[in-house]
């Protein structure tokens, strides 16, 4: 009994911590058009929060499943999504997506579908900004 017991405190513990790692972390904008973290490494079951703006929002462009992205946020609402799918993800700005205004997001380190976020359709600045980005992803 008293390895049951056991057992069923280790498995409880690991369930516990793993809601207790989770992390939240915030993106705010700059005055410069651009999202404060432009990289965001985090792990698997991580939340983001985009604080409010009345200038700016998030719309995502790209992720692990193209089928299920976050949905885009509102202006000047705060905009929490939790990441629960390992990959990269890809938002923009939607005012300012053309002239580069956009972010990365790398979930669980899991660079499995760079590929198909280098191929997404961007005006010709965001596509260097993606470029740039991209090298910052393996700093
Ligand atoms: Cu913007």
């Amino acid at each position: 009994m008293r390895i049951l017991r056991n057992i069923f405190t280790v498995i409880l513990l690991l369930f516990v911590s793993k809601s207790v790692y989770a992390k939240t972390i915030q993106i705010d904008f700059t005055p410069y058009d651009s999202f404060s973290i432009e990289v965001a490494h985090i792990d698997v079951g991580d939340t983001i929060e985009w604080l409010p703006n009345a200038d700016h929002n998030v719309e995502f462009l790209g992720g692990p499943n193209m089928n299920s992205l976050p949905e885009k946020s509102k202006f000047n609402v705060s905009h929490i999504v939790n990441f629960d799918l390992p990959g990269v993800y890809l938002y923009q700005c939607t005012p300012h997506g053309n002239m580069g205004m956009l972010g990365l997001v790398v979930v669980g380190n899991n660079l499995k579908n760079l590929k198909e976020i280098e191929e997404i359709e961007l005006s010709p600045i965001a596509k260097s900004v993606l470029q740039r980005l991209i090298v910052e992803i393996s700093k």
